[in-house]
């Protein structure tokens, strides 16, 4: 490795990484991490002290690593549309963000230990013919010993603009039949089968026995997702985010999936912070839009029983 990979001498580098696709790694004391210029995708986060120091992201073993395609697994970007365009159904799923390269703007250490990250894409001709708005986004990834994500939207255009964004969390757990979810309550609409449904969550924690693809607005709680198999709980809070979303994809979803492993829908959930549908932003010209969230492993409560706490 040559001097001028070193974007923070002992700390964080630029490396080629998936089918020769350039990432920078961080490794410190505390963890280590991998970020892909591509999509501005991180795919990897293991830290290496507390309740376990296996990687907290889930990444699927046929993941594409291309252009114009998405990575499967790790933290995609969403932005600026959720999900399907109504009006543009060619239009690529989840927006362009994840399909774009982006460009380092800065890497620095942080007092506590961790380094953080930033890397940047603005509109072009390309965007703007999918998404008529000028902006620039920039996505602040901060390794510690736990896994802080910013973005940050601003607008460039001389109007106001809506967009929708999500982090797409891919949680690493070891078997999602026995994992329990505290922090989702109230309302959510039901977008398995691609509909969209209201029901009533039922009072305490979330257990999963069938695909599950649910969209709670409104909603700004701490989620914990407790692993008894994998022997931890990881913890998602969020910042800017008036929606959450919990995914996956189950056993016949997986299969259509063709970057998607037949048997790894056991060892995923998406837990995503974002602002969709009718917690879409509304950006002013010149104003930014912060939305973030932290990743957390912890300890799982003592008995290892889902605490009565939402
Ligand atoms: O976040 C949940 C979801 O919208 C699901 O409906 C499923 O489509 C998932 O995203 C994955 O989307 P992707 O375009 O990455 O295959």
């Amino acid at each position: 490795m040559s001097a001028q990979d070193w974007i923070l001498p002992g700390l964080a580098r630029r490396e080629t990484g998936e089918n020769g696709l350039p990432r920078i790694a961080v490794n410190t004391p505390l963890a280590e991490a991998h970020l892909y210029f591509h999509g501005a995708h991180l795919t990897y986060f293991r830290p290496k002290s507390g309740p376990s120091t296996t990687p907290c992201l889930f990444m699927s073993g046929s993941s594409w690593f291309a252009a114009g395609r998405p990575i499967r697994g790790g933290i995609p970007v969403v932005f600026p549309w959720f999900g399907r365009r109504r009006d543009d159904p060619a239009a690529p799923q989840h927006g362009f963000a994840r399909l774009r390269e982006w460009s380092l703007r800065g890497a620095a250490p942080q007092p506590d230990g961790a380094v953080a990250v930033v890397l940047a894409l603005e509109s072009d001709a390309e965007t703007r013919s999918l998404w008529p708005h000028d902006f620039r986004l920039e996505l602040r990834v901060v390794v510690g010993n736990s896994l802080l994500v910013e973005l940050r939207a601003t607008n460039l255009s001389p109007s106001a603009f809506t967009f929708e964004e999500a982090l797409h969390t891919y949680l690493a757990v070891a078997d999602v039949r026995q994992v329990v979810v505290q922090g989702f309550h109230g309302p959510f609409a039901d977008t398995s089968g691609g509909g969209w449904k209201i029901r009533q969550e039922a009072e305490g924690p979330v257990r999963l026995a069938a695909e599950t693809d649910r969209i709670y607005l409104g909603h700004r709680n701490r989620i914990v997702v407790q692993d008894p198999t994998g022997k931890r709980a990881l913890a998602v809070e969020r910042e800017g985010s008036d929606a959450a979303v919990l995914w996956n994809p189950w056993i016949a979803k997986a299969k259509a999936m063709p970057d998607f492993g037949d048997d790894e829908w056991p060892f995923m959930l998406c837990v995503e912070a974002g602002n969709v549908a009718d917690c879409a932003v509304t950006l002013p010209p010149g104003a930014t839009h912060r939305l973030a969230t932290r990743l957390l492993s912890e300890p799982l409560p003592s008995e290892g029983r889902a605490t009565s706490r939402g």
